[in-house]
């Protein structure tokens, strides 16, 4: 710092020289407070010095509490081959989350996943796919549910020709920071080709016309290969325009077991049918989302399910 010289005032110059011991003060005190944390002796240290500190960053905004996490997880639980009462017992036992988006669930089975998670959840239960059913359930302390929805269409594009699953969605509100959200899950056609790209499709501009962040999660059976990194025809038209982006794991962990030969090896190895994908202003919330591997989880038996669940994890600002 330079005090100037000649045509001052004497005024301007007492300003001058406050400033200069007014900050000449403040590094002192920073060097006081860095000489007393003596990390070799913490017993011997002086109070916490976080008023001095503050001090000389009066300006610095406080991060952690302006964020909030969201976690969401997806699971096609494989109705009719696995047990429901096993299924339940897995669901209560994994990592707590706010959100589950279950496939392949059958009427039955609504009540009994819900309540494995505890009285302050809420279910959305699918009405379309017969025994392979989509369910939402979510922690209702938490969240309000605005709206909820199973799409039968979107514009001119078929979403459900009736025999299979319906795109389900609920509209929630954060009750403590008011943000708001659509969490939608799927279980796209597997053999019909043809109807999988027009869902993606349609479901690439559903996503375009939202107004709030999108979490899309589920099982797209989109067969992507870690190998060729590609998946079918429906996985490049649901991330075209950049309208959503997939929310790629971290390691890429096989999803899918299937063994249909019998020979006891994975059909597919290698390969990845479960996604998560984020549209609109959930692109910003630094999704992370991972594969849930248990131990012995596959091969599956009758009493367990032939897919592993994923888990997404959203960091959302509070004034979003
Ligand atoms: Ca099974
Ligand atoms: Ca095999
Ligand atoms: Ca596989």
């Amino acid at each position: 710092m330079s005090v100037p010289i000649g045509k001052v005032d004497s005024k301007r110059t007492s300003v001058y020289r406050k400033k200069f011991m007014s900050r000449f003060l403040g590094w002192i005190l920073v060097v006081t407070v860095f000489i007393g944390c003596d990390t070799r002796n913490p017993a011997a240290t002086n109070p916490a010095p976080t008023n001095t500190v503050a001090i000389q960053q009066p300006s610095e905004p406080v991060a952690a509490a302006s964020t909030s996490l969201i976690s969401v997880l997806a699971w096609n639980v494989e109705s009719g081959g696995s047990d429901p009462a096993i299924i339940a017992q897995q669901l209560g036992a994994l990592d707590k989350h706010d959100i589950y988006c279950l496939s392949e669930v059958t009427s039955k089975s609504f009540e009994r996943y819900s309540e494995s998670l505890g009285s302050n959840f809420m279910s959305v239960n699918g009405k379309t796919g017969r025994d392979d059913r989509l369910q939402i359930i979510f922690n209702k302390d938490r969240f309000e549910l605005l709206e909820q929805k199973e799409m039968m269409e979107y514009r001119d594009y078929i979403l459900n020709n009736g025999t299979h699953r319906s795109p389900l969605y609920v509209r929630l509100q954060d009750r403590e920071t008011g943000v708001q959200f659509i969490v939608m899950t799927n279980h796209l056609a597997r053999g019909k080709a043809d109807l999988r790209t027009q869902q993606a499709i349609g479901l690439r501009e559903w996503a375009r016309d939202q107004n709030v962040g999108v979490i899309n999660i589920g099982d797209f059976n989109m067969d992507y290969d870690f190998h060729t990194e590609r998946g079918n025809e429906a996985f490049p038209e649901i991330i075209r325009d950049n309208i959503f982006s997939w929310a790629k794991p971290v390691e890429l962990v096989d999803t899918n077991w299937a063994d249909s030969d019998g020979d006891g090896k994975d059909n597919y190895p290698d390969s990845m049918l479960d996604f998560a994908f984020v549209a609109g202003p959930a692109k910003d919330w630094n999704p992370v989302c991972r594969v849930v591997v248990r131990d012995g989880d596959f091969p599956d038996d009758k009493t367990t399910s032939d897919h592993r669940p994923i888990e997404l994890k959203l960091t959302v600002p509070n004034d979003n």
